[in-house]
């Protein structure tokens, strides 16, 4: 079985694919960016995902890749075309190379143009591809930086991406109109720039003339993507320097793809000292059959927006209701207030006492 998820980084207007093969758990991500890497590898986490390699479309110009993070996180293998120049990959890819993930596979086809190492990936059934910024969804990548070569994109999207099949659905590194997705005889038809009865020199007549700014991060991201994202000199030596999205450590916390640090029931027993237990329920239900936590301050959910104030500043806050829910949103009431270490009880009370955990008050 695919899992197939397309993921958004809002700064940059990138998408990373996550593709991923059940039972083996083994997956992919196509051009994951730097500063989304707590949100990919919770979702890894969430989806039973292992990361065997992170693959880049190109060497990026708008935004820093996550590939060599990820690899420190998860080890996972870095992988992008030997023509990108690039430093510090795992695997050099080339035309028709392979990279399986599982039983399923993925097909690499070179599609210079935006940059001369930019690579299309197809998937084994021809059903989608990922074309980076070669072919865009009624656009394309531009041709005016790196090795931009507007008569090589021509022949690459005709050569390597009209060829699929009509119904092939392809998914670009960008779009900066939040279209998501588009299909080999829909950009054959209606891409304005290549589609319909475009020839090359009406191509290259229409890219030489885009007159875009340059990306603001430009001047970054080229150099640091062109060693895969690893960070250099001093920065490499310093673990926290190397890795700035280093997690909380007052607990053992985990972040969800939901956009928030959990707590599990037995690391709050384990460092019960090293935060202040915020209870969210209303009265009844604290003095209620489940009890609650010993020391665990009350102040009902409805109510925490104005009584933020009695909880000790700079301490951490877990938050606590009777499943779960509840709590998370006081998380997001806690941050809005300037708390910056607040962490959700995973399962709530509920949890809490099914795992056998004391309680103060209660029924048995
Ligand atoms: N304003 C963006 C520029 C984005 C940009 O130039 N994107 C490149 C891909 S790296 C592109 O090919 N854009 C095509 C287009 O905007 O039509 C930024 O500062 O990052
Ligand atoms: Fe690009």
């Amino acid at each position: 079985m695919l899992v197939f998820r397309q993921l958004f980084d809002p700064q940059s207007s990138t998408y990373t694919y996550l593709l991923g093969e059940r039972p083996s758990g083994a997956a992919l991500l196509i051009d994951p960016v730097f500063e989304q890497v707590r949100r990919d590898t919770a979702l890894l986490g969430e989806l039973g995902l292992t990361l065997t390699a992170t693959l880049e479309t190109h060497v990026h110009a708008d935004h820093v890749t996550g590939a060599s993070l990820l690899k420190r996180r998860t080890a996972s293998r870095i992988m992008l075309s030997k023509a990108s120049g690039a430093a510090g990959a795992d695997r050099y890819l080339a035309q028709d190379d392979v990279v399986a993930f599982g039983s399923r596979r993925l097909l690499v086809r070179a599609t210079p143009g935006h940059t001369s190492g930019c690579l299309t990936y197809v998937l084994d059934d021809h059903s989608m591809a990922f074309t980076g910024d070669c072919l865009l969804i009624r656009g394309s990548g531009r041709t005016d930086f790196q090795e931009g070569d507007p008569a090589a994109m021509y022949r690459s999207i005709h050569e390597q991406i009209f060829t699929l099949p009509d119904d092939c659905l392809l998914y670009p590194a960008h779009d900066y109109r939040g279209l998501t997705v588009t299909s080999v005889a829909e950009e054959r038809h209606f891409n304005p720039r290549i589609g319909g009865e475009v020839g090359i020199g009406d191509f290259t007549g229409y890219m030489k003339n885009l007159g875009l700014a340059h990306p603001k991060l430009m001047d970054v991201a080229v150099p640091a993507n062109l060693r895969c994202g690893q960070p250099q000199g001093e920065a490499a030596a310093d673990e926290a320097a190397a890795d700035p999205l280093s997690d909380p450590d007052w607990a053992p916390l985990r972040y969800s793809f939901a956009g928030m640090w959990e707590i599990e029931p037995h690391g709050l027993e384990e460092h019960q000292d090293a935060a202040q237990i915020l209870d969210v329920r209303e009265t009844d239900e604290f003095t209620g059959p489940l009890g609650h936590i010993k020391g665990a301050v009350l102040i009902p959910l409805g109510e925490l927006t104005e009584r933020a104030g009695e909880l000790e500043p700079g301490r951490p806050v877990v938050a606590v209701c009777r499943a779960g829910g509840r709590s998370a949103q006081a998380t997001v009431i806690l941050q809005k207030a300037g708390f910056k270490d607040v962490a959700n009880l995973t399962g709530g009370m509920l949890r809490w006492r099914a795992e056998g955990h004391a309680v103060e008050g209660g029924s048995a």
